[in-house]
């Protein structure tokens, strides 16, 4: 655990969701769950620790949906914000703050940092050819423009990038132009820009990188092909009206663009939560100190901005903390192809809440992110997980514990006796899982975390078959005593270890054994807390079985 130990605080991003449809799995699995299991394991073990995401609002991806929905930029964000801030909340998503960039504070706060590097003389401005729709009249900037990727050949890339190979683009780049909204071919319009100097930062970044021996490879290989090619400049202003506007004079029409501002937002959003709790200053603590752990989790089409082009504006910035980490995944697909959004490939939230119990769902993904390559989400995998594994080793485990305290013990814990060797044994090897696992968690091995943590129910119940509880109810009833005490106590250490992912089922477990203002520690998991004689509520089914009819529908 020494690694964390090093910083005196956490600072955790999940990426900001754009706020122009409803989140789904890809984004659970992407950025939003590894970060909930983090922080969750996190302030089990005692660290201080503040999970920050919310709404990204502005950006082309708004304007266009706003569009196609024939509403207004500012209707699309209220709705989808509210969408996704409930649908986080009912997967457990335990956020210190989810709010959005289309605050004031997030304005003043993107504002103020265009102007610091502007007064630096940091920033240039430059004139450049733009795509334009007379039609329209308006600039096409990024996603407002289609068209052949130069790279591989798909007709419909998008200006800003190509969805089928990932390339990062410029409408300009496109071949055969086209407005997404009207199919208008654009004409050729000079418009003036800032440009962020993004080139200057290669060496810095590059030098920062490698002194990050345990980033994962996925990222450091994204960044290293980066670095061959070449860091380019980026203008960080566009003509749209849905943004943050620029903070000078005679710039009317223009706001800074939305992968400069929304970075941002992650520090504006801190702000937002500690002026809720009345300490407006507490948010530089987090920022603005070396001492602070800030880890950034997120998809793998966001490592660019987030490994490079974020670091390299509070580089430029100064006295803001960098990354310790990117821990990115790669994408999470659906029965054999990209979840997305914008083609109504995916599983929305919203879609499966109702129907299957939040914590099965989690599981599922958990046990089969895409840390370091893409993985598939199917639903026959989400049954066979939540009826082989969910309900028939952990649930199970519980189950046959509370039954016969129940039957036997009068719903109390009972008197935990002489230990024999098999009790000592157990007791020996569940103490060695909470340091394992959480190495696992620190080192953002969660596909690991999952199984070992599951091991620990499997040893549980080969403990409660080899001691046969059933046959020492007849024949020496206080023994039976103590291994149905033994198995009770480990309820409470299932509720502190699989609380990071299975957080509703940890509370079931905790009002199942009448603990449930119980304060639970990471360190302490292990503790045989539960006394003799105490009484237990009531026992609850965890895990219902998923039938074959509620998959193929
Ligand atoms: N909204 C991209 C996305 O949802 C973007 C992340 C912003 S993080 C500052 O994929
Ligand atoms: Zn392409």
């Amino acid at each position: 655990m020494e690694k964390t130990g090093k910083y005196k605080r956490i600072l955790v991003t999940s990426a900001l969701t754009y706020a122009n449809g409803d989140t789904h799995l890809g984004h659970i699995a992407g950025s939003i769950l590894p970060a909930d299991m983090y922080v969750r394991y996190c302030r089990l073990a005692g660290y201080d620790v503040i999970y920050v995401c919310g709404s990204d609002e502005y950006g082309t991806a708004i304007e266009m949906s706003a569009i196609k929905e024939g509403i207004t930029p500012k209707e699309i964000v209220d709705k989808y914000h509210e969408a996704n801030k409930l649908a986080y909340e009912q997967l457990g998503m335990s956020f210190d703050i989810y709010s959005r960039t289309s605050t004031d504070t997030h304005k003043k706060t993107a504002q103020d940092f265009f102007t610091n590097l502007y007064d630096k003389d940091l920033l240039y401005e430059k004139s450049e050819k733009q795509l334009y729709s007379e039609k329209e009249q308006r600039f096409l900037a990024d996603r407002f423009v289609v068209g052949t990727c130069p790279v591989c050949g798909y007709e419909v890339a998008r200006g800003d990038e190509c969805e089928n190979c990932g390339s990062t683009l410029s409408p300009l780049e496109l071949k055969n132009p086209r407005s997404t909204i009207t199919g208008d071919t654009p004409v050729v319009k000079e418009s003036t820009h800032f440009y962020f100097p993004l080139a200057k930062y290669q060496d810095e970044l590059d030098k920062w990188i490698s002194s990050k021996p345990d980033w994962k490879p996925n990222v450091v290989n994204y960044c290293k092909g980066w670095f061959k090619t070449g860091l380019q400049d980026r203008a960080i202003t566009r003509d749209l009206s849905w943004g943050v506007p620029l903070p000078l004079e005679d710039h009317e029409g223009k706001v800074i663009y939305v992968w400069f501002e929304a970075p941002i937002g992650y520090i504006s959003i801190t702000k937002e939560l500690f002026a809720s709790k009345g300490n407006e200053d507490l948010w530089k603590d987090y920022w603005c100190s070396n001492d602070t752990r800030l880890v950034h989790f997120l998809g793998k089409d966001n490592i660019i901005f987030h490994a490079m082009f974020f670091p390299a504006m509070l580089m430029a910035h100064g006295g803001i903390v960098l990354a310790d980490n990117v821990p990115a995944n790669e994408f999470m697909n659906l029965e054999g192809t990209k979840q997305s959004k914008s083609k109504g490939h995916a599983i929305y939230v919203k879609d499966v809440i109702g129907r299957f119990n939040p914590d099965s769902i989690r599981y599922a993904i958990a046990s089969n992110m895409p840390e370091n390559k893409d993985t598939d989400f199917y639903w026959s995998d989400l049954q066979a997980k939540n009826n082989n594994e969910l309900g028939a080793i952990l649930g199970n485990f519980v189950n046959r514990t509370f039954v016969f305290a129940e039957k036997y013990f009068e719903g109390r814990v009972p008197p935990l006796g002489e230990l024999h060797e098999i009790d000592k044994n157990l007791l020996e090897s569940v103490k060695s899982y909470p340091s394992r696992i959480a190495s696992y968690y620190e080192n953002y091995k969660f596909k690991d975390a999952v199984s070992e943590s599951m091991n620990l129910v499997r040893e549980a119940n080969k403990y409660f078959n080899d001691t046969e509880p059933w046959k020492a109810v007849k024949e020496d009833k206080e023994r039976c005593g103590t291994i149905i005490n033994i198995c009770l106590q480990l309820c409470r250490t299932f509720a502190v270890i699989f609380d990071p992912i299975l957080p509703f089922s940890s509370e079931k477990l905790l009002r199942m054994l009448a603990l449930p203002d119980e304060k639970l520690t990471w360190q302490g998991a292990c503790d045989l807390k539960l006394e003799a004689g105490h009484t237990l509520g009531k026992p609850e089914i965890l895990f219902k079985k998923i039938e074959d009819t509620e998959i193929e529908k």
